[in-house]
């Protein structure tokens, strides 16, 4: 028999007395929670959802007669994790949203110390400025605000535009280091031509004379185009992976790593009848359908999902994907900050 490190000592009559007398100077018996704070293996309060874009859609558009993006700051409907109300968490340590900017508006310049993604849903011709550098958003692109860089939005074009937000909010508040501020007065950052980013670092070379990478990528936009292109060059190669299909990471092309500290970001192309393999981690995966339909099989249980819904998988869930047509799976975790602390971990699947 092992040893009961899981069960609960017996509650008697003295030992509920000392508990009540010990509790006086702030202290507590370890062996009442110990269960709890030793698990056999990852125990979470998320818990898998889906986010119907069809449903969601009518209160989006419905906000911009609510309140304006400036007045806002941001105009964000906040996608919480049913098992995590009023913590503003998909997942124990991301945040997701979705953000709404309408033609002519803008999102005033701050920054923070939580890093920030947008990956876009619908629309065109709304832009994110990094230190005043514009990055115009085309459907499927992903754009990088990574920790203390000033970033605002404006929308030069004529049609809502919509993106899904990630930012590791929930991580960053709970280790503590939490910092914000507006840009000064109502002004906005001038910075670098639209693109500078991409011809510095985004062509498979880098400035003259630069020999580290920085922690951030210095590419802070990923246009749809070349991921989706990309992809489906790989996919004719037939080399595919039984979990993931055609499964490919952002990264940091000063690195090789990803994108941000704490956070990883990937595409992944699943072939019309694609039947993958279950998938197991200890990191939590927030995705996003990009074109295709299909469905995840989560511990068991059938998700459904087609273009433009969010699904979340929390830790330790195992998962497995089916694909009914070529479907694009926009991915978001946390993997990265647990790979740096040593704690990330793939089950025995697949
Ligand atoms: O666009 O800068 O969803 O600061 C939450 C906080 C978006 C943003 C969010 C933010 C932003």
């Amino acid at each position: 028999m092992s040893r009961a490190l899981h069960e609960k000592p017996e509650l008697t009559n003295a030992r509920a007395d000392f508990y009540g007398r010990m509790a006086e100077q702030k202290m507590t018996p370890l062996w009442e929670v110990l269960h709890t704070l030793l698990a056999e293996a990852p125990v979470t309060d998320a818990v898998p959802h889906k986010w119907d874009y069809d449903l969601c859609r009518p209160y989006i558009m419905e906000s911009a007669d609510i309140i304006s993006a400036e007045e806002a700051e941001r105009r964000v409907m906040v996608l919480e994790n049913p098992g995590l109300e009023e913590k503003s968490c998909i997942t124990e340590a991301l945040y997701a949203g979705l953000q709404l900017i309408m033609p002519g508006e803008v999102a005033p310049a701050h920054r923070h110390s939580p890093c920030a993604l947008r990956f876009i849903v619908e629309g065109t011709g709304a832009y994110t400025a990094l230190n005043g550098e514009k990055a115009y958003m085309e459907v499927g692109d992903l754009i990088l605000t990574p920790s203390w860089v000033w970033h605002d939005h404006g929308h030069d074009g004529d049609v809502p535009v919509v993106w899904l937000d990630g930012l590791d909010i929930p991580l960053v508040r709970h280790l503590g280091p939490v910092f914000a501020e507006p840009y000064p007065e109502s002004e906005f950052p001038q910075g670098r031509p639209s693109g500078d980013n991409m011809a510095r670092y985004g062509g498979n070379m880098r400035p003259f004379g630069e020999t580290s990478g920085p922690a951030n990528s210095p590419v802070f936009h990923y246009p749809y185009v070349q991921t989706r292109d990309t992809l489906d060059t790989l996919s004719k190669s037939g080399d595919i992976d039984a979990r993931h299909g055609y499964k490919l990471e952002y990264i940091n092309p000063t690195t090789g790593g990803p994108v941000m500290p704490t956070v990883g970001t990937y595409m992944q192309k699943l072939p019309n009848g694609f039947s993958g393999d279950v998938y197991q981690t200890t990191a939590a995966w927030v995705y996003h359908c990009v074109e295709g339909s299909g469905s995840t099989i989560i511990n068991g249980q059938k998700m459904t999902w087609k273009a433009r819904d969010t699904f979340v998988v929390p830790a330790w869930f195992k998962h497995e994907h089916q694909a009914d047509e070529d479907s694009f799976l926009f991915s978001f975790t946390d993997q990265p900050v647990q790979q740096k602390l040593g704690l990330f971990r793939e089950g025995e699947t697949g």
